[in-house]
């Protein structure tokens, strides 16, 4: 039995399970920071009329992918590539491996407006304390509805020890006023070893605990 239970620790040593966590929105939140023309971000349920810029038709996103809420975000106007942080690991060892996924919903099968994800080195405290671009291994979203775009990474930020997980939101055109195009996320997964600790988007105020403001504002 000791036997045994020294093996297990081993294994444990030299093998640390990674593990996975999931993120889809349900708790009301959106990001944990952005950079560049990102605005408006909201949770949202339901289907979801977006814009795809000033000369592409609108179309229609039917709802979440898993359960009843999901981002939305919009890029306006058009400029460089603007990102949503939508997960953050901290904790990070140099050599650490790292993947994540996340969903966007695309109609423009093979052309923007397209979200890829993309890693951002961070400091230790703070997911918006970007340091350098950790790049990624993933594509655009292909396209053909709710599509995944996964990356991995081998950690080297050092002793930033920090990765924020971006959702890049490509458009189309790439730069122009007046421009929107909206974006609809879904489904963040992300997998690290036991030494990270990986967040997610904070609670929002609960839809009920608003209405609720608002109707006793009324009989005051
Ligand atoms: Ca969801």
């Amino acid at each position: 039995m000791k036997k045994l239970f020294a093996i297990a620790l081993i294994v444990l040593f030299v093998a640390p399970a990674a593990l996975a966590d999931f993120y889809s929105w349900e708790n009301g939140g959106t990001i944990l920071g952005s950079y560049g023309n990102l605005v408006d971000p909201t949770n949202v349920t339901g289907p979801q009329v977006g814009a795809q810029g000033s000369t592409l038709p609108d179309y229609t996103c039917p709802g979440a992918l898993t359960g009843e809420r999901y981002l939305h975000v919009a890029e306006d106007p058009h400029a460089s590539t603007p990102y949503a942080i939508v997960a953050w690991v901290s904790g990070c060892l140099d050599g650490d491996a790292i993947t994540a996924s996340v969903y966007g919903y695309d109609v423009t099968e093979g052309s923007s407006p397209s979200v890829r994800i993309w890693g951002g080195y961070t400091g230790p405290t703070d997911p918006n304390d970007y340091l350098a671009s950790a790049g990624s291994t993933g594509d655009y979203t292909a396209g053909t509805g709710w599509d995944i775009t996964e990356s991995m990474w081998t950690y080297a930020g050092g002793d930033g020890n920090g990765l924020a997980i971006q959702a890049r939101l490509y458009s189309t055109p790439s730069t122009g006023d007046p421009e929107h195009t909206d974006f609809f996320i879904d489904d963040v997964t992300v997998t690290a070893p036991p030494n990270c600790t990986v967040h997610f988007p904070e609670a929002g105020v609960p839809v009920e605990e608003a209405t609720w403001t608002n109707i006793k504002a009324l009989y005051r």
